[in-house]
């Protein structure tokens, strides 16, 4: 596992990326570069905050964030891996998988030709995690801060005998006010409605929000924008390896319950999650590598 010493003097960049640790331990590369800036955990490979430069903050982050070794922190681009929701057979396996919750390693970190700067993590296996994942694969996940924010994660099977995997990026969008948000890119594509008893149903036009929202949409194109007219802006969601949408807002009472939310907490955020979920298994046969990509851009509007 790396130390904060050894983080900021194998990786450091001038002004650029530095390495520090948040009170109770958490370690994070925190980077600055001429396009943005983001705040990213060891723990989870964990991007916990970027704001493109001359814009708002794009990601979101509850203001009561517990950052507790081993507990899955409210915001930012969680990873569910190697599930996404409960474990199909074991409950007392953790939901959305392990990944979020356990250190990973910092392999490589470098300014690119154009100034963006790149962070590429790995998960580090344990027994704790073998016992749960019983696959031999390796897992990366490659995050790049530019005008845009770029997060690859690559599962590879290094073992002899194919495996099933779903996942998630989890990621929680900033917004002005949920109510008044849309998200077009939805149209016309069959969806799992989790807060109706798991039924199938179309989406028809842009999704809004007036209650609880968690659904899993199915055969997605890679292309979603959140419209935002409270913070005059919109999101674009770009994605790769992924057929499978998710969008969660848990709305008052289920904020509430959480207790990481805060008060009207789920006013500001909306979760649009590139996933392979439900239908959207990855089957990974032995030597390949599966990429999950997701590109974040704020559009003044
Ligand atoms: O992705 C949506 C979802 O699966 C919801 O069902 C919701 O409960 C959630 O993720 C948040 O999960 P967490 O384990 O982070 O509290």
């Amino acid at each position: 596992m790396n130390t904060l010493a050894e983080l900021n003097r194998r990786f450091a960049v001038a002004s650029k990326l530095a390495f520090e640790a948040l009170p109770g331990g958490f370690l994070v590369a925190r980077v600055d570069t001429d396009f943005g800036s983001a705040t990213i955990a060891l723990q989870g490979a964990h991007v916990l905050t970027y704001q493109p430069r001359n814009h708002g903050p794009l990601i979101w982050l509850s203001k009561f964030a517990k950052f507790v070794p081993g507990k899955s922190v409210r915001g930012g681009v969680p990873i569910c891996w190697p599930w996404f929701g409960p474990h199909s057979a074991n409950v007392q396996f953790p939901g959305h998988g392990f990944a979020r919750t356990v250190p990973w390693q910092l392999v490589e970190a470098r300014a690119l030709p154009d100034g963006r700067i790149r962070l590429d993590f790995e998960l580090i296996q344990s027994d704790a995690t073998r016992a749960q994942w019983p696959h031999a694969s390796t897992v990366r996940n490659i995050v790049t801060v530019g005008q845009e924010l770029e997060v690859e994660l690559a599962t590879t099977n290094t073992g002899v005998a194919p495996f099933q995997l779903s996942q998630a990026l989890h990621t929680y969008f900033e917004v002005g006010d949920i109510r008044r948000v849309s998200i077009d890119g939805l149209d016309g594509s069959d969806f799992i409605d989790k807060v109706d008893g798991s039924s199938r149903k179309r989406q028809e036009g842009p999704l809004t929000f007036s209650a609880e929202t968690d659904r899993i949409y199915l055969a997605t194109s890679g292309h979603c924008v959140i419209r935002d007219p409270e913070l005059a802006r919109s999101i674009l969601v770009t994605s790769t390896g992924s057929r499978s949408t998710v969008v969660w807002n848990p709305w008052i009472e289920k904020a509430d319950k959480m207790g990481d939310f805060g008060t009207d907490g789920h006013l500001g955020m909306v979760c649009v999650e590139t996933a392979n979920a439900a239908d959207d298994i990855i089957v990974l046969k032995p030597d390949e590598t599966h990429r999950l990509t997701a590109q974040y851009r704020s559009i003044k509007d």
